[in-house]
């Protein structure tokens, strides 16, 4: 069995929990924030026999868009100069996925 962590866009979440749930698969969703954006993103857990993992991963594949997001950054302080925000933008995923082996798994 693997364990697959997928973060994702909040936006993506709610269908992709759907679609999960409907092709018989278990998840877990956790409500988390982005380092580097500070903003909300969602981490699915699920727990998936060997076999099914790439059955699994296309789904998150097909439900993830990725997007354009702006940044706001504080400009470099020049003394004697205001501090000007400046936009970024910033290309957020489709998902980031990590594929991890479970040693075992319990159920009571
Ligand atoms: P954030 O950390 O808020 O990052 C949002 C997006 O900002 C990233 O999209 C990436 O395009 C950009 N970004 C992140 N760090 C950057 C940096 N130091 N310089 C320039 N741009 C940067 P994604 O790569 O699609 O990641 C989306 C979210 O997935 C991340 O939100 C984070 O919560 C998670 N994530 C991605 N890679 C991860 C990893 N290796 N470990 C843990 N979490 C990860």
């Amino acid at each position: 069995m693997k364990l697959v962590i997928s973060i994702v866009q909040d936006v993506d979440a709610e269908n992709l929990v759907e679609e999960i749930t409907k092709k018989n698969f278990r998840v877990t969703r956790m409500s988390t924030t982005g380092g580097f954006l500070k903003s909300g993103n969602s981490t699915l857990l699920s727990g998936i026999e060997d076999e099914k993992v790439e059955e699994y991963l296309n789904i998150i594949k097909n439900n993830c868009k990725t997007r354009e997001i702006t940044k706001t950054i504080q400009s470099i302080n020049i003394p004697g100069q205001a501090m000007i925000p400046v936009p970024i933008q910033v290309k957020v995923g489709g998902a980031s996925a990590f594929v991890i082996d479970v040693e075992e798994f319990k159920r009571y």
